[in-house]
């Protein structure tokens, strides 16, 4: 007789950082989690799984991934949106833990088994200034990183743009208020990588985060200025709300482009991919509809010679971490996986067998995703609220952050 879906548990935790997780447990035993955590909205999405997709996983068959998430998506009527796509991407990626553990096996073998051993990835260099950046570039050069995403305060602005004010996250305050010029920017980013380049030298592989702040012609004139310094990438240069936008950018630079954390269907990147005005698709397992909508999403874009560069901010739980590598392990079209270190109380709350080596980021052999939560643990962090930072021209103008 087939397995049932028995519980479903929303667990809400604070271990440095918020993060929602679903778990969800069958007749036979098993049990699998999946990340839910939308940054600065986390209570929305534990809502949305508690009051409505809990009730619908009862009794059904674990084994029907598909199925549960077409009812999930098309059975709601209302489609897509960050909040609905991150609970389906919970219960998708807890069924894919629960169906590797029922075949023992762990889940880059269901996804196809490896297309590589280990994964390129890329870590935070933030500074508040050009030498403060390199300082921290240099750290990551000696623990052996081969890609370095580098980000500086631009001179006359308070803030490092799309990076939150150090002590990280400011809990039970309202949200920080940034400032931001455009043209100030446009002036210092060549600068920035000018001496990055200089400093670590031709082999190292430098990325960039305009964190959607430019307008499109601005996208253009910034690709073009950072191609002597040849990048790996350059991310989100328009929000991409107009996917059309880049049409403008691409014609204008050959500087690579990443863009899509912000996604969560294949809609919202539809254009984008099949008119080749990207090089690397961002989204993630946790927003993008699970192991299973982003499958659909890598395909699509290894049609057209596009690879992944999944969004691994703090913020993804450590279960999409183990999710992603699986993932990125499996692909024929991985490209980079994005890295940042969780809080330290992370580990205390999830127990995970990914691991970094050499600047290399390697899934694990246990069956499932190879991640579990200790639920006691968990209850030790009670759930505080933190808001993302939001950002204003200097005429006082809300901006994107
Ligand atoms: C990235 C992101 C982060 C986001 C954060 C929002 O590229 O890692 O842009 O810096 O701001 O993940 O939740
Ligand atoms: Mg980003």
């Amino acid at each position: 007789m087939a397995d049932r879906i028995v519980a479903a548990r929303v667990i809400v935790t604070s271990p440095g950082r918020n993060f929602v997780t679903l778990k969800i447990e069958t007749a036979d035993g098993l049990s699998g989690i999946g990340d839910a955590t939308l940054n600065g909205r986390e209570l929305a999405v534990a809502a949305y799984l508690q009051e409505h997709l809990v009730p619908l996983l009862i009794g059904r068959d674990p084994a029907r991934i598909e199925d549960t998430w077409q009812y999930l998506y098309r059975g709601a009527y209302w489609r897509r949106g960050p909040v609905t796509m991150t609970a389906i991407s919970a219960v998708d990626t807890a069924l894919w833990d629960i169906k590797a553990k029922a075949a023992g096996m762990p889940l880059y073998q269901l996804l196809g088994g490896a297309s590589r051993e280990h994964m390129l990835c890329y870590t935070h260099a933030d500074g508040t200034t050009i030498e403060h950046a390199l300082d921290v570039v240099d750290r990551h050069v000696s623990a052996g990183y081969h890609a370095i995403r580098v980000q500086a305060g631009v001179p006359g602005l308070q803030r490092i743009y799309g990076v939150h004010a150090p002590g990280a996250v400011d809990m039970d305050a309202l949200p920080a208020e940034g400032d931001w010029d455009t043209a100030k920017y446009l002036r210092f980013a060549p600068k920035l990588f000018e001496a990055a380049r200089l400093r670590v030298g031709e082999d190292m592989h430098l990325l960039h985060d305009t964190h959607h702040r430019l307008l499109p012609n601005e996208a253009a004139q910034l690709g073009k200025s950072l191609e002597p310094f040849n990048l790996f990438w350059l991310e989100d240069v328009t929000p991409a709300e107009n996917q059309e936008a880049l049409r403008h950018v691409r014609r204008h630079t050959t500087t690579p482009l990443a863009i899509g954390e912000v996604f969560n269907t294949i809609w919202d990147c539809q254009a984008l991919i099949t008119e080749q005005l990207i090089d690397y698709i961002r989204t993630a397992v946790v927003h993008a509809g699970g192991i299973t909508h982003l499958r659909r999403i890598a395909d699509l874009a290894a049609l057209y010679g596009i690879r992944t560069g999944c969004h691994g901010a703090a913020d993804l739980s450590p279960v999409t971490m183990a999710a992603a590598l699986h993932f990125g392990r499996a692909i024929p079209n991985f490209g980079i996986q994005e890295y940042s270190v969780h809080p330290n109380e992370a580990s205390e709350v999830f127990r995970w067998d990914w691991r970094l080596e050499g600047g290399y980021l390697f899934s694990g052999e246990s069956p499932g995703l190879g991640i579990t939560i200790d639920e006691a643990a968990a209850a030790r962090f009670p759930y505080r609220r933190a808001y993302l930072d939001v950002n204003r021209l200097t005429d006082g103008t809300l901006w994107n952050w």
